[in-house]
């Protein structure tokens, strides 16, 4: 859009369809609450932005610029993880034989499985709320597992390319998980979209 605002993106698949790793009721509240909100607030804040930048009060300016970072980060961050989920019976979770990011992952860490598990320890260290990433680093040209605070989007760090983003806040698991916040982080790892990491990671390394 041309004004700046963000609208709520449609998801790929049907809100039963990452059954049973994330339950219908779960998917549906993340999308059409928590998510929705995040646009529906950043839309908001953009209007009372571009009123305070008309009236030039640079005051009102600056106290409007965490929440729009913060609600824009999270549309960001939810955009690609929705991208990055599958259902099962589409494909998801199943580890692409000819993939250059696979390639990349097994020349890092060995193997897949050594990688995932690297992940989920990695992610569990998460206080508070965040994002656990797998991001590109253009400078070094390897992979790395990078924790983002709150609703802050890898793209802040500008050498940095989003390839897989892990939502770590409580809403994203404890509908179903309930406390078992690392057995969320487990099966996660059943309707991960493989074949959209392997364009991202396309995307980041041209
Ligand atoms: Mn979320």
């Amino acid at each position: 859009m041309t004004d700046g605002k963000v609208t709520l993106p449609k998801l790929d698949y049907g809100y039963a369809d990452l059954e049973p790793v994330l339950s219908e009721q779960l998917l549906t509240l993340h999308h059409t609450k928590h998510h929705q909100n995040y646009v529906d607030t950043y839309n908001k804040l953009l209007d009372e932005f571009t009123e305070a930048k008309n009236k030039n009060d640079v005051y009102k300016i600056v106290s409007l610029t965490p929440g729009l970072k913060f609600n824009l980060g999270s549309h960001i961050n939810h955009s690609i993880y929705w991208k990055n989920l599958c259902p099962i019976k589409n494909g998801g979770g199943k580890v692409p034989e000819n993939s250059k990011l696979v390639e990349k992952i097994k020349s890092q860490w060995g193997s897949v499985d050594k990688f995932i598990a690297d992940f989920i320890d990695n992610i569990m260290k998460i206080q508070g709320s965040g994002w656990g990433n797998l991001a590109y680093n253009k400078t070094t040209k390897c992979l790395e597992y990078l924790e983002t605070k709150d609703q802050d989007p890898v793209a802040l760090k500008s050498n940095y390319v989003a390839i897989l983003c892990v939502d770590g806040w409580e809403h994203a698991w404890y509908v179903k998980y309930l406390n078992m916040k690392k057995t969320y982080y487990t099966e996660i790892w059943k309707i991960v979209n493989w074949d959209d990491l392997e364009k991202r990671y396309l995307e980041a390394t041209k």
